[in-house]
């Protein structure tokens, strides 16, 4: 009884060594060679140089400002007859007193209308820039974009303070009457 009893032990044993060895894994290391390629010399480096470097000098800084930004509405107020937006804004020059050429201002309004203009910054003089309410803008809200320096004709010593945002929340019916100031909010960019 005792050499039955270690003979299934030994069956038993065989048994479950036979089923592990079945599970051989002889084919999982096929593609490791492949690896030892990788990581060649002909990666280029320092391509953080590239691009034309901006050699112009530095005019100063022109700022289109935030700040103290007004709007105004009158009805039929444009040359065409349509009724007329216009946004009051500074355009700031620091660091120097004036520019040698005109400087290119574009407005770009939500209803489609776009515009530039050309002129001389004046630190004390606001520029007004003009549009039309069209008849669907009621009841919505128009934003202007003013961008100075469009063009990019000047290098700055801060390129990021050129444009604002202003928001302007018409009322639902069309006034018949001027309506100035009209309440707008002016923003960055
Ligand atoms: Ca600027």
């Amino acid at each position: 009884m005792i050499v039955a009893v270690s003979a299934i032990g030994m069956l038993v044993g065989c048994d479950d060594s036979d089923a592990g060895g079945g599970t051989g894994s002889g084919t999982t290391g096929s593609g490791s060679n492949q690896t030892g390629s990788s990581g060649g010399p002909s990666e280029p480096s320092g391509t953080a140089t590239s691009g034309p470097t901006d050699s112009r000098p530095v005019i100063g800084n022109i700022e289109l400002s935030p700040a103290n930004v007004q709007c105004s509405y009158v009805p039929n107020g444009n040359l065409d007859g349509s009724d007329g937006l216009t946004v009051f804004a500074y355009t700031l020059l620091i660091g120097t007193n004036s520019l040698p050429e005109t400087i290119a201002t574009t407005m770009s309004v939500s209803n489609g209308h776009t515009a530039t203009y050309n002129g001389h910054p004046n630190n004390q003089a606001v520029a007004a820039y003009q549009g039309p309410i069209l008849a669907g803008d009621w009841g919505r809200t128009l934003t202007v974009r003013l961008i100075a320096d469009a063009n990019d004709r000047y290098r700055e010593s801060d390129e990021a303070d050129n444009s604002i945002t202003v928001s302007i929340d018409l009322p639902a019916s069309r006034p018949n009457r001027t309506v100035d100031p009209l309440a707008c909010s002016a923003r960055r960019p």
